[in-house]
């Protein structure tokens, strides 16, 4: 690994350099692309981000639950360079190539469930979650579309509809897509009646809603994140999806997980939905599939897949070689280096970590997540109000401190943790020393 693994501060955080690239982002980027933490990165590998200055930041983000493998990983690297230097693109719709079969393969039989799958490649996670939608529209000859409340599905007219929050992500940018219908999510932490009743009832009010408002018989899909992700690491009560995913089928509906976010080992396991042996007929990945290239897509049961008649599904660089290349290189190194064991170490440093820092702060309302995907919901103190400006400055003040943190929640007030699944135990405990810090400077 090319990248010491250790923090350095050089310089205040961000530094002169990245002061001054800033400025130069002013004037030539359009303002509506945000920046949380304007470090400019020079390098980074394995839990460091080095910056322009010369500074190191422990990275407790990878790139927003990405660079799994870690950055520049060795066995993508190596299968970028190569496959760069052999062709770049064709366009798998003209002629096609071995690497995009390869990651078919791959994604087909990693997948939760034995039966016989199918995999279309696309750019983004976005891009796939429309894809999943068309594909199960014209498998059910069906038009609605059932998503949750606190979802995130992307930025695209059709995710802007199928995502929750609207600012930032929707606000001035409808009409949104029609057909898509929001139902509560199964959220243990904020359920009016406690957690123990969460399942039951959200289940209850799930089938109550959609049969009142909806039809099951007009429902193409229900789509769902097994942990929700921007909306703030919801976890639901277990059983919770199991039981969506039964009575979709029993209504011919195509349950759809969305495992952008959690897929590829973040949560200890291949896929999030293993975890409760929930068997989804379409999952879409994204995100940690690639380590870092642009590369997405959508799985599913083979009838469901092949509904589509030919040349429905496509695009110019859906599935280029070279994200494909990189992609093949990250599986590898997932299975070589069994990351799906480590994420679930990683859960066993950080969990015990967060816990003993909710019992210590009232702010904490919440601990929770799976595997390396981890979070703490912050609270007014002795209510559950949001507090999302104790989450900003808690993580303004580890990201002085060299450590980058990500928040998310509907309310702006979970902070949340992605540590790449390469990072050293060291790191890992000297970024939760500098979250320490930061509780003990900022409560
Ligand atoms: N589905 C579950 O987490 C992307 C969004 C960052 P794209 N989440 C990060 C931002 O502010 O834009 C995501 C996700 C889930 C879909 C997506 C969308 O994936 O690759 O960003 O399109």
């Amino acid at each position: 690994m090319s990248v010491a693994q250790q923090r350095l501060l050089k310089t205040s955080i961000p530094g002169p350099r990245s002061v001054e690239l800033h400025a130069r982002k002013a004037r030539a980027v359009a303002s509506g692309v945000g920046t949380m933490l304007p470090i400019y990165v020079a390098r980074a590998g394995g839990g460091i981000v080095v910056d322009v200055d010369g500074n190191q930041l422990i990275d407790f983000g990878a790139g927003i639950a990405v660079v799994s493998v870690g950055n520049a990983a060795p066995r993508v690297a190596e299968a970028v360079q190569h496959q760069v230097a052999e062709f770049t693109h064709t366009c798998f719709m003209v002629t096609p190539y071995e690497g995009y079969v390869a990651v078919a393969e791959q994604l087909n039989e990693l997948t939760p469930g034995d039966h016989e799958k199918r995999s279309a490649l696309f750019n983004s996670g976005a891009e796939a979650v429309e894809n999943a939608v068309k594909i199960a529209r014209v498998h059910t000859g069906r038009q609605a579309i059932v998503a949750f409340e606190h979802a995130y599905h992307g930025r695209t007219n059709l995710t802007m509809a199928l995502t929750a929050k609207n600012m930032p992500y929707k606000q001035g940018f409808g009409p949104f897509a029609g057909e898509v219908y929001r139902v509560p999510m199964a959220y243990p932490y904020r359920w009016p009646t406690g957690p123990e009743r969460c399942a039951h009832e959200a289940f209850a009010e799930f089938v109550a809603l959609v049969h009142a408002q909806v039809g099951e018989q007009n429902i193409a899909a229900v789509i769902i994140e097994p942990i929700q992700g921007e909306g703030g690491f919801i976890v639901p009560p277990p059983g919770f999806l199991a039981r969506v995913a039964s009575w979709c089928a029993e209504h011919g509906i195509v349950f759809v997980a969305d495992e952008i976010q959690t897929g590829f080992c973040r949560t200890g396991d291949w896929f999030a939905c293993e975890f409760e042996d929930v068997v989804p007929d379409l999952i879409t990945t994204a995100k940690g599939i690639a380590g870092g290239l642009p590369l997405a897509a959508v799985t599913g049961r083979a009838e469901i897949m092949d509904a589509v008649h030919v040349g429905g599904l496509g695009g110019t660089y859906g599935g280029n070689p070279v994200a494909c290349a990189a992609a093949l290189g990250a599986i590898e190194t997932m299975r070589a280096e069994d990351l799906g064991g480590v994420a679930r170490r990683i859960e066993a440093v950080m969990r015990p970590r967060l816990v003993a820092l909710g019992e210590k702060y009232d702010v904490v309302g919440d601990v929770r997540g799976r595997g390396a995907m981890l979070a703490v919901e912050l609270v007014v103190a002795g209510t559950k109000d949001p507090d999302p400006a104790l989450t900003a400055a808690l993580a303004a003040a580890c990201h002085q401190q060299g450590l980058i943190t990500l928040t998310a929640g509907t309310f702006g007030n979970v902070l949340r943790f992605l540590p790449p699944l390469v990072i050293g135990d060291d790191l890992l405990n000297e970024g939760l020393d500098i979250l320490e810090a930061a509780f003990a400077a900022s409560v």
